[in-house]
């Protein structure tokens, strides 16, 4: 299944989309204030989110799995997935691997695929929380701040092995997520875990690469529900500074207890020039991996507020690794992940929209009221106009989704390969 730039075109001219007339009373209203719509187009336009392999095939739970149909079996079409969303929308230029789900078998050729449909290699992501058969040592009772040597051996070395292959890849980053931790108290001393997982970490950091970046994820619970090891961004803050320069924290949104300020997290590692990669996704009550602003579309929009402030104030922080991750069992995987797609580039305009200059003025002058309507007066804008006339700028259909349903992408996939399929991942 191929969808060519000149079907997408075609598309887009029959459609008649009359974005231009919106896009039109947008522009007008900002001018009285002293921001310029192209100028959010063109950052829009330029965003690029990582897509991860293991979101193509409809997810499991521990209690199921349905097949969607025409899911990718090999990570050659893993690739076609993604070459499908990123021509759709021209954001998703880049996938995120995940080692051993997606051990490339020919290098070469999976980077043609990759080439082909003009998709970069992002941050690898290494696995040790699943025993692989014919594994010499057990992830059982953790790996990288297991009490056994062994484990934490075989942890460190297929990190090493991951780093070496996104090295052949051309990727530049290797994103760490450890569910290493406890069940029931007084199974592991606290301490001794957190010392083994920092000299683990800084073994792994030695075997970084010049120009890689090392990240380090966190999460309060699950699969672990007593302790785990590494559950916040203290603690991963924590690890990456003893590690050094090049390791940061990422931050994942559905890794908060309830009510956490995830908004004022990112603040503050920008501020200390340490946040390093992102995953979204939405929850209502732990890790859901839920379409990115099904749920709480206003915290993501307060979230990416802080980061859009920390892009233009926090040189010292690097430019973010963007991923999604979110996959589910009852949606069509890549109709979800163009609705990712679309809520996070939302929440990116909308607070490219708020008037910082304004803000300033009536933090200083304490007057909180305005405060509030600043934040709401862009988060009740309707931005989309934005995003169409992003797309079509770039070459993407104005409308992905619909474009999706009209060319009859799922279809076309389940009679290519299957009805009862499955793609590799959770
Ligand atoms: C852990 C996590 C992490 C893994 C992915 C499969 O919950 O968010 O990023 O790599 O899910
Ligand atoms: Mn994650
Ligand atoms: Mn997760």
């Amino acid at each position: 299944m191929k969808i060519t730039p000149d079907k997408i075109s075609d598309f887009n001219k029959n459609q008649g989309d009359s974005y231009v007339a919106e896009l039109d009373f947008l522009k007008n209203r900002c001018a009285k204030q002293d921001v310029s719509i192209d100028d959010i187009v063109s950052k829009v336009a330029d965003f690029q989110v990582a897509v991860p392999s293991w979101a193509l095939g409809a997810g499991g739970t521990r209690f199921g799995r349905f097949s969607y149909g025409g899911e990718p079996a090999s990570l050659e079409q893993k690739l076609d997935d993604i070459g499908i969303l990123h021509a759709l929308t021209r954001s998703a230029g880049a996938v995120s691997l995940h080692i051993p789900w997606d051990i490339p078998k020919d290098i070469k050729a999976i980077k043609e695929v990759a080439a082909s449909h003009e998709i970069a290699f992002d941050a690898m992501n290494s696995n040790t929380f699943q025993n692989q058969d014919g594994a010499e040592a057990s992830y059982k009772f953790g790996s990288l701040g297991n009490i056994r040597k062994d484990s934490r051996n075989y942890a460190i070395q297929h990190n090493l092995e991951v780093i070496k292959i996104g090295k052949e890849l051309g990727s530049k980053s290797l994103t760490v997520w450890l569910a290493d931790g406890a069940n029931f108290p007084g199974q592991a001393n606290f301490q001794t875990a957190l010392q083994n997982t920092e000299n683990s970490l800084k073994s792994i950091y030695n075997g970084l690469p010049e120009d890689w970046k090392m990240f380090i994820e966190y999460k309060p619970y699950e699969p672990n529900f007593y302790s785990t090891i590494i559950q916040d961004w203290g603690t991963s803050f924590m690890l990456a500074n003893a590690c050094g320069e090049r390791a940061y924290t990422l931050v994942d949104l559905g890794h908060h207890l309830p009510n956490t300020n995830i908004e004022q997290i990112v603040a503050t590692l920008m501020f200390k020039g340490k946040l390093g990669g992102f995953h979204f996704n939405d929850s209502k009550y732990g890790d859901d991996d839920l379409t990115v602003g099904a749920i709480k579309p206003y915290a993501l929009f307060l979230i990416f507020n802080e980061l859009v402030y920390g892009m233009q104030n926090n040189p010292q922080n690097p430019n973010l690794a963007w991923m999604i991750d979110a996959s589910h069992n009852t949606k069509d995987p890549l109709e979800d992940l163009l609705q990712s797609l679309e809520a996070i580039l939302i929440a990116y305009a909308q607070a490219l929209l708020v008037d910082q200059e304004s803000l300033k003025v009536a933090q200083q002058e304490n007057d909180v009221v305005k405060c509030q309507e600043i934040l709401q007066d862009a988060y009740r804008t309707d931005v989309r106009p934005v995003l169409k006339a992003a797309r079509e700028k770039s070459g993407a259909a104005i409308n992905p989704l619909q474009v999706y349903r009209s060319f009859g992408v799922r279809d076309a996939l389940i009679k290519e390969r299957g009805s009862q399929t499955k793609a590799t991942g959770l």
